[in-house]
This record gives structure tokens, C-alpha cells and sequence, in this order.
């Protein structure tokens, strides 16, 4: 996926199957809204662990400044990837089939201490909330950013209407 704006990524989303990107665009989509420069890729634990290693060894050096992770069943990646870069990295709990998410959070979320995943909510929900987590953690140190984050939180509080309506 191209990212908005054209300038080097700070966030990295991977993912360890294309069938994750289902979850994982929905923050993709919040981090082009903020404007905030990021890249997606496919890294499985599983099936191309040599493809994490680099990835996950190389970030801060390539100027990234946070990772978020979603997989899904027996989700190593976001705690492999934590388990070799210094950078935060939050972690997305997938559905799955089988477990609905339930396997892919236990994983995800049962780090031994000393090697932390910030780990959210199973599916799109959780992708969203990384995403905004991932933003909220460069808008520290960047002013334009915070504004915008601001200004998404006003529009969202502006969308929920008072009185409930029925629904088609
Ligand atoms: C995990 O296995 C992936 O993160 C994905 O959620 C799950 C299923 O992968 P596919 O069989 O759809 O490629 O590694």
C-alpha cells in the first residue's frame, strides 16, 4: 500500500498473513488520516522467520519509531518482533477461525516480563486503538501531529448523535 504523506515511515504495521490485512487496513486508514508516514508489510513468525529477524533487527536503524504487529492463532510475531527491537511495539490480536481471536490475544498478550507487547483488542477495533496509540506515542514530540489527533477525537465525539435512531 502507498502511504500519505510521501516522506520516510516512522511506523511499521506487519502482519503474518495477507489474509491479516482485512484487520490491519482499518489502522492503516488511521494513520493516513493523521498523515503520519508508515509501511506495511507481510513478516510470519512461522513461515518466513528470516524475513522477521531482518525486519525487526533493522527498524530503529531504518528510522522507524514504532511497530505495530497483527497476527492471528499461534500469533508469535509481535513478541518475536519485540524480542528484537528496542522500539514499542503494539500489538493486534486477529480473529481466527477457530478460537475467535481468544488464541491469538493469549499469545499476543502473555509476554514473560521483560519483553513488553502492548496488546489491544481482538480485530478491528485493536488495529484502530494501535494505530492511535502508535500516533499518540510520535505526537509526544510533534506538535502538528497532537493537533491532529485532537482534532480526530473532536470529530469523532461530534459523530455520536444524542437521541438513537432505528437503523435500516
Ligand atoms: C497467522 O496465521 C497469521 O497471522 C494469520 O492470522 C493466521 C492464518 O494465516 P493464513 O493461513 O490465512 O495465511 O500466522
Amino acid at each position: 500500500m502507498s502511504q500519505k504523506p510521501e516522506s520516510a515511515p516512522l511506523v511499521g504495521i506487519i502482519m503474518g498473513s495477507q489474509s491479516d490485512w482485512a484487520t490491519m487496513r482499518h489502522g492503516a486508514a488511521v494513520l493516513e488520516e493523521l498523515g503520519v508516514p508508515f509501511e506495511t508489510r507481510i513478516v510470519s513468525a512461522h513461515r518466513t522467520p528470516h524475513r522477521l529477524v531482518d525486519y525487526a533487527t533493522t527498524a530503529r536503524d531504518r528510522g522507524l519509531k514504532v511497530i505495530v504487529a497483527g497476527a492471528g492463532g499461534a500469533a508469535h510475531l509481535p513478541g518475536m518482533a519485540a524480542a528484537m527491537t528496542p522500539l514499542p511495539v503494539f500489538g493486534v490480536p486477529v480473529e481466527s477461525h477457530a478460537l475467535k481471536g481468544m488464541d491469538s490475544l493469549l499469545s499476543i498478550a502473555q509476554m514473560p516480563g521483560g519483553i513488553p507487547v502492548g496488546t489491544l483488542a481482538i480485530g478491528k477495533a485493536g488495529a484502530i486503538n494501535a494505530a492511535l496509540l502508535a500516533a499518540a506515542v510520535l505526537a509526544l514530540n510533534d506538535k502538528r501531529l497532537a493537533d491532529a489527533l485532537d482534532a480526530w477525537r473532536a470529530a469523532q465525539t461530534d459523530r455520536v448523535a444524542l437521541e438513537p435512531r432505528d437503523e435500516e
